[in-house]
């Protein structure tokens, strides 16, 4: 298994500065990908984690999947291989390049997203982790092919170099989140198609998300990583303890609301 961490070349840089993201190809082997796979469905088994992981029966899901496998929230926080991910030296290495400073991990969730699920409407990042000052990176890590029919991640470039917009009402039986940003003027949503094991980083400004995942039997697993850079002074509370790559927990001032990434609308759609 190849572990070596590896700076980004100078093109790689400019892509994610004139883009606002940056697909980096095979950075995770194929074992990898099937431990992660094999350490979250074992959690789907496993049952809740209260606050984390709610998945419920067939029965109280009322023919919606992402009940039966709702995101799962911070998983790092309770298992050791989500944190190893998270505190990666390969990511390490990549996100002290996107950053130009050492880069602080701050989340992970891991979206099943089965046939059938709602996708999560255009949106950005750091709507939700309001850091201040600069942005939020986050690591995008597909676990399964990812392409329109399993509903990949869509992103709006250009809206990286833009402030952050006030959302309006997602289509419900499209997303499970209900903030949406439209696409401004002369800008338009762009697939990104990726296989298991490439890494998506992007700007928490610029403006993503995904549609629904309308294949009759594929899964769209995502296990996905947010940071901050450590010059970062004020981020939403949601997402204390910050980490450092060697897994010490450092504390910024608190910055007012925020919370998770994507409000989910409650009640039945
Ligand atoms: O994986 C998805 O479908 C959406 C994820 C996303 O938008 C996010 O992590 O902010």
């Amino acid at each position: 298994m190849v572990t070596t961490a590896r700076h980004l070349t100078a093109n790689q840089r400019k892509t994610f500065e004139d883009d606002g993201h940056l697909v980096v190809r095979g950075l995770f082997g194929p074992d990898e990908v099937r431990l992660l796979k094999e350490t979250f469905m074992q959690m789907h088994a496993d049952g809740p984690v209260p606050g984390f992981f709610e998945p419920k029966s067939a029965d109280e899901a009322g023919g919606d999947p992402l009940k039966m496998y709702p995101r799962i929230m911070h998983p790092h926080r309770f298992n050791d291989v989500a944190r190893r991910y998270l505190l990666d030296p390969r990511l390490e290495a990549i996100l002290t390049d996107l950053f130009g400073e050492e880069p602080l991990a701050a989340q992970t969730m891991l979206y099943f997203k089965p046939a059938g699920a709602r996708g999560q409407a255009l949106h950005q990042d750091n709507f939700y982790l309001k850091v201040e000052p600069g942005t939020c990176i986050a690591a995008w890590v597909p676990l399964d092919p990812t392409d329109e029919e399993n509903g990949c991640l869509n992103v709006v470039p250009g809206t990286h170099k833009m402030d952050l917009f006030c959302p309006e009402e997602a289509d419900m039986s499209e997303s499970f989140t209900r903030d949406y940003v439209a696409p401004p003027p002369g800008l338009e949503a762009v697939p990104v198609r990726m296989q298991p094991g490439d890494v998506l980083f992007f700007n928490g400004t610029l403006v993503h998300g995904s549609g629904p995942n309308v294949s009759k039997d594929r899964f769209r697993r995502s296990f996905i990583c947010h940071y901050i850079g450590r010059s970062a002074e004020r981020m939403s509370t949601w997402y204390r303890p910050i980490l450092t790559f060697a897994g010490e927990e450092v504390t910024l001032d608190a910055n007012a609301g925020g919370g998770p990434c994507g409000t989910e609308a409650t009640g039945p759609h």
